[in-house]
C-alpha cells in the first residue's frame, strides 16, 4: 500500500492550543505524523510517496474561497494589526451560518474559526495546504488504479466544514478527496469516519447529498466534542435524507460495542455500492488517548483494518486525530497491516 506524505506538514507547530480556559501545549502536534511515518517504514507497509501541487480549484470545489483567502491572508493581517505570535480569535459566531462576515479581521477571525482549537501560525498555510495536496494525491492514485491508499495528513481535516476551521482542522481532507472522486466520474463514494470525535465539517459538507454516504462512529456529542452536532437522528436532509448516518457512543465504549457499530457501517456501505470508500482515520479511540474516553486497545486496529479490508472495495486511509503519540503509529499502521493481511 502506497503512502503519500509530506515533510511540510511539520511548518504548522503552533506552539499552544486553547483548551478548557487554558494555553496547553498543542496535543496535534508534528510527532504524531513522524512516528506514523516511522512505524510504516518500520511496517514494510510500502512505498513513501511525495505529493505533487494542484490548483486552488480542487480546493475550492469543497470550501468556501473566503476561508482559503481567510487562512492565506490571516497572518499579513495579524501583523498590520500590530500583533505578532500564534493567532486566535477571541469571539465567535456560534455556527450561525445566517451570520454576516464581518470586514474588521478581528470579527472574521471568529467567522472563519470555530474555536480554540485551531490556532495559526505564519507558516500553518503551507502545512494546511500540503496536508490537502497529500490527500489529492492519494485520490488521484486511486483513480489511477491503486486499490488502497494512505494519505498521511497532518493537520487533520474532518472538523472542516466549507467555511469554518475548527477541532485542529483547517481544510477538510477527506471532503475534498471525495468531491474529486465525484468529479472525475465516480457516482458514489462512501466515507467512513472511525475517528474518537464526530465528523462534523464532512456531516455539513454532504447533508443535503446522495453521491457521498457518510458515516460516522464517535463519542456521543452531548458529552464531548465537537459538542453540537453528531447526534443520530442527523440523517441528512432532502435528497441527502437517508446518506448521513451517526453512531454516538458513551464514555468508556470498549471494542465489542465499537466494533458492532463498525459491522453495521460496513453493512451499509456495502449496500450503498460506492465506486470508492474514504476512511478518515482518527486513532484517538484508543484507550490511551489523552483528551479521549474509548478504549480500544493496540490489537483492536489490526482487526479493525480486516474488517475494513473485508469490503473488498477500493479504499483510500486519510489521517484524522490519534494523540497517544508514542502509539500514535503502531496504532494507525494496525490499521493498514490489518487491512492489507486480509485483502492479500
Ligand atoms: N482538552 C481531531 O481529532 N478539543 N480533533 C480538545 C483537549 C478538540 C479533535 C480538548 C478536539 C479536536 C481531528
Ligand atoms: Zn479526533
Amino acid at each position: 500500500m502506497k503512502t503519500f506524505y509530506s515533510a511540510k506538514h511539520a511548518l504548522h507547530h503552533p506552539p499552544v492550543e486553547l483548551a478548557e480556559g487554558a494555553f496547553v501545549e498543542c496535543f496535534e502536534k508534528p510527532e504524531r505524523a513522524y512516528y506514523v511515518l516511522q512505524s510504516l517504514q518500520d511496517r514494510k507497509i510500502g512505498p513513501v510517496c511525495e505529493p505533487e501541487s494542484f490548483g486552488l480549484e480542487t480546493i475550492l470545489n469543497t470550501h468556501d474561497p473566503r476561508l482559503v483567502e481567510f487562512l492565506q491572508e490571516a497572518q499579513q493581517n495579524w501583523t498590520a494589526l500590530g500583533k505578532a505570535g500564534t493567532i486566535f480569535p477571541t469571539v465567535f459566531c456560534a455556527q450561525n451560518f445566517n451570520a454576516k462576515e464581518p470586514k474588521s479581521f478581528l470579527g472574521k477571525l471568529g467567522y472563519f474559526i470555530g474555536d480554540g482549537c485551531v490556532p495559526i501560525t505564519p507558516t500553518t498555510w503551507d502545512a494546511v495546504q500540503s496536508s490537502a495536496f497529500v490527500a489529492l494525491s492519494a485520490q488521484k492514485a486511486m483513480m489511477a488504479g491503486e486499490k488502497s491508499v494512505f494519505a498521511l495528513c497532518r493537520p487533520p481535516g474532518h472538523h472542516a466544514s466549507a467555511r469554518l476551521a475548527a477541532g485542529y482542522c483547517y481544510l477538510n481532507n477527506a471532503a475534498i478527496a471525495a468531491q474529486a472522486f465525484i468529479g472525475q466520474g465516480a457516482k458514489r463514494v462512501a466515507i467512513l469516519d472511525v475517528d474518537y470525535h464526530h465528523g462534523n465539517g464532512t456531516q455539513d459538507i454532504f447533508y443535503d447529498r446522495d453521491d457521498v454516504l457518510f458515516l460516522s462512529i464517535h463519542a456521543d456529542p452531548a458529552v464531548d466534542y465537537p459538542f453540537f452536532l453528531g447526534y443520530e437522528d442527523e440523517k441528512g436532509a432532502g435528497k441527502g435524507e437517508g446518506f448521513n448516518i451517526n453512531y454516538a457512543l458513551p464514555h468508556g465504549t470498549e471494542y465489542d460495542a465499537w466494533s458492532s457499530a463498525l459491522d453495521e457501517s460496513l453493512d451499509k456501505i456495502r449496500a450503498y455500492a460506492p465506486d470508492f470508500v474514504i476512511i478518515s482515520l482518527g486513532v484517538d479511540t484508543f484507550r490511551g488517548d489523552p483528551i479521549s474516553k474509548f478504549r480500544l486497545e493496540s490489537d483492536h486496529f489490526l482487526d479493525m483494518g480486516a474488517r475494513i479490508a473485508g469490503l473488498k472495495m477500493p479504499t483510500m486511509f486519510v489521517m484524522e486525530g490519534g494523540y497517544a503519540v508514542a502509539e500514535v503509529g503502531l496504532n494507525a499502521t494496525n490499521v493498514l497491516a490489518g487491512f492489507k493481511d486480509k485483502a492479500a
